[in-house]
């Protein structure tokens, strides 16, 4: 090659290296401390039932302004909280640093509040509006002395100087800042942020303090300050995420991402040629994140001439330009509208809510998971649009919408007997097996529950909403990343430590067996919590010997309730709060083809541990709540 060819590939290829920097700048995920309010709730069920609308509407301002606050319930289980993403995050990083507090906040439960510091965002919820507090009795300096600089003196000088010049800045320019000092060869990083609530005057104070406490860490070479109002850290090493271009890219269109990515993936393809031709590792480093580039684009091309291809304008035509009246849902990853195509056949249109490059990759992943796993209680992906300005994925119709119209109906006109609900408890059942078990790759839903199981003209279930479905093979160090899934539904192991294991879905599942059993919801809207003890409400009729009770009254009869309790056994199997006492979904399949939930085996332990509110406990079984505490410490234990 021409030496000229050279330095405009080399050009090109440093052009590509520093976007790349830019798509992979560092959320700054590590936690520095995490605290939980010591007051337990005045009732855990409703607390529970605030806690996740709050967190979705504090997600999507967070999403939209890198901060945000939000208020969901009454006193005292109100839910308050606040996060904020330190104003070097782009948004995308942003997003990933959030859904790491929001992951991790719910440790905290059942007690009425919690506070999170990550080295790139901040989280916090209370029962009270604690939004303007700038101190707490948990205000502290953390720093880390493993490696003292060698000058004290010297290096000290640096650190205040870098301190109270940032700090200052930061007090001027809307409560973010990051900058420097160096004295001889010592030079030292400062950032502050204050939370974006908060007046200056508040903003000062609250810098001011967290300053004085941070000149206490030199000669450490790291140190940092967690107040209640703002937060600071210092480092001899920059650890801030640089401005290089034009900041992110929320509102570019997804089009856009494509075809820069497929030049620089191109580009980057001939320098990796390049460089292992001239065996020269210099950035090999970098090579594996732009292969996994690659491998998105590729799939964009298959897509584009695979008759999975849909064009936009004809799904917007075919939903009415997705109006209203259309509207069949919310789905976890968003709209789903009924459409109806030119040539009469009917379909269901997801529209997804966000067009980012985080939201594009899952948008791949659910297109290639979705059509390479074929079953009869899967619900069909006939397509995707990726020529619009939003991502669309086109499913089959299925006529008859989701369980949750059918059992959680107190109207009598959408009635299922009990062989139409054993039907859809052993089709969901056979469904979740095949994903476990018997498709090429082992995938787990995380979302069972009754709005994502359809129902179609037969009344038979398909499974929906692979949304935040992952390869278990492929995927393995992101899946703590972010709870995904619904409260009430969600494995204790889950919530508590982010285990995620196929045995979280078996638990889901046996909630919803619980459910179609005996017709009522094991978490109740927003704002009452009835029957969110449902799980409790079960195994204490198991325990007195009268789960006959639970049936729903419209299926009772002496001739099925047998086989009924058979099948409340299995649900209650299913819900162990130890997943190794859970059995599989093949396993399940098999009790219910026997029509045996194998009672005399069963040895069943454990209360299932979300539904032991404090309230309860506190009223007098006490011991209930101390078995629920093992549960939780047996985990940690594993
Ligand atoms: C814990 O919550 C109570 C109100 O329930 C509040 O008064 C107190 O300040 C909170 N503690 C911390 C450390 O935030
Ligand atoms: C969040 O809460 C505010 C105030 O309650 C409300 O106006 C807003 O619509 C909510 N946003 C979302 C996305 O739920
Ligand atoms: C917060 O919860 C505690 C404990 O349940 C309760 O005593 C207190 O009144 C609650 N605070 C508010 C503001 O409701
Ligand atoms: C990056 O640039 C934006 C806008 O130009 C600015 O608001 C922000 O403070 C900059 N961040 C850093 C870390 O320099
Ligand atoms: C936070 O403050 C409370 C009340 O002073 C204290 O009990 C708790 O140990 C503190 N937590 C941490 C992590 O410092
Ligand atoms: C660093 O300095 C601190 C405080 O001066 C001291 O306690 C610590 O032992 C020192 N560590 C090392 C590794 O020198
Ligand atoms: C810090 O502030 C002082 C006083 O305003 C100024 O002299 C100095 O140059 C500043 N240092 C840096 C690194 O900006
Ligand atoms: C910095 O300079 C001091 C004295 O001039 C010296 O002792 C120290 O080793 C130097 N540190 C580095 C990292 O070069
Ligand atoms: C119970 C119920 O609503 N069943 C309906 C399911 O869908 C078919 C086909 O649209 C209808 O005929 C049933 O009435």
């Amino acid at each position: 090659m021409a030496p000229a060819a050279h330095i405009q590939t080399l050009s090109l290829a440093l052009i590509s290296l520093s976007f790349l920097k830019l798509a992979m700048a560092d959320p700054r995920t590590s936690l520095v401390a995490q605290y939980c309010n010591n007051t337990l709730a005045a009732n855990g069920a409703i607390l529970a039932d605030n806690f996740v609308p709050s967190m979705d509407n504090l997600s999507s301002h967070v999403n939209a302004n890198g901060y945000g606050t939000s208020i969901t319930g009454v006193d005292p289980n109100a839910v308050c909280a606040l996060a904020q993403c330190y104003g070097d995050l782009n948004s995308i990083d942003c997003k990933l640093c959030f859904s790491e507090i929001r992951s991790q906040l719910p440790k905290c439960y059942p007690n009425t509040g919690g506070t999170l510091f990550l080295d790139g965002c901040f989280g916090r919820y209370e029962n009270y509006t604690f939004f303007n507090e700038i101190f707490s009795r948990n205000d502290t300096a953390i720093c880390s002395f493993s490696n003292n600089n060698s000058n004290p003196i010297i290096f000290g000088q640096a650190v205040k100087e870098a301190v109270g010049n940032v700090s200052l800045k930061a007090q001027n320019s809307h409560g973010f800042a990051v900058g420097s000092a160096s004295n001889l060869n010592s030079t030292v990083y400062v950032l502050a942020q204050c939370w974006e609530n908060l007046n200056s005057a508040l903003c000062s104070s609250c810098l001011d303090a967290a300053s004085s406490a941070i000149l206490s860490c030199s000669p450490a070479t790291e140190g940092r300050a967690l107040y209640a109002g703002c937060f600071m850290r210092y480092s001899t090493r920059l650890f801030w995420n640089v401005n290089e271009t034009s900041s992110s890219s929320s509102g570019k269109s997804k089009a856009i991402w494509i075809v820069v990515g497929l030049l620089l993936g191109a580009i980057f393809l001939i320098l990796v040629g390049l460089l292992i031709a001239k065996k020269r590792g210099l950035w090999g480093r970098k090579k594996s994140a732009s292969l996994k580039d690659l491998y998105g684009q590729e799939m964009a091309a298959v897509i584009l001439q695979s008759n999975l291809n849909f064009k936009y304008e004809d799904l917007r035509k075919a939903t009415n330009n997705f109006r209203l009246s259309n509207k069949l849902g919310q789905g976890s990853y968003g709209t789903v509208y009924k459409g109806v195509l030119s040539d009469g056949k009917e379909v269901a249109v997801k529209q997804l809510f966000l067009n980012t490059r985080q939201w594009i990759d899952q948008f791949f992943n659910e297109v290639d998971l979705v059509n390479q796993v074929r079953h009869k209680n899967l619900v069909r992906l006939l397509g995707c649009s990726l020529d619009g300005s939003e991502s669309l994925l086109v499913y089959e119709y299925y006529s008859n919408r989701s369980l949750d119209l059918f059992i959680f109906d107190e109207s009598r006109d959408k009635h299922l007997d009990w062989q139409q609900r054993f039907d859809i408890i052993q089709g969901v059942a056979e469904g979740l097996s095949y994903l476990h078990d018997e498709s090429d790759t082992k995938i787990i839903h995380r979302d069972i529950k009754a709005s994502n199981i359809l129902l179609d003209d037969k009344l038979k279930p398909k499974i929906t909403d692979f949304g935040l479905a992952r390869s278990f093979a492929q995927d393995q160090t992101h899946l703590t990343t972010g709870i995904a899934g619904t409260l009430g539904y969600l494995a204790p192991e889950y919530i508590v430590h982010g285990h995620l294991t196929e045995k979280a879905d078996v638990y889901s599942f046996g909630v919803l067996v619980l459910e179609i059993v005996t017709g009522k919801r094991c978490s109740s809207p927003v704002g009452s919590h009835a029957e969110h003890s449902l799980l409790a409400k079960v195994w204490n009729h198991y325990k007195m010997n009268t789960l006959d009770n639970v049936i729903d009254n419209r299926i009772y009869n002496k001739n099925v309730s047998d086989d009924v309790i058979q099948v409340i056994l299995i649900g209650l199997q299913c819900t162990q709060a130890d997943p190794h006492s859970r059995p599989t979904m093949s396993r399940v399949v098999e009790m219910l083809r026997s029509n045996r939930g194998e009672a005399e085996e069963l040895v069943l332990s454990d209360p299932p541990f979300l539904d032991v509110s404090p309230m309860e406990a506190l009223e007098g079984e006490s011991s209930r709540l101390i078995s629920a505490d093992m549960s939780v410490s047996r985990l940690s234990a594993r």
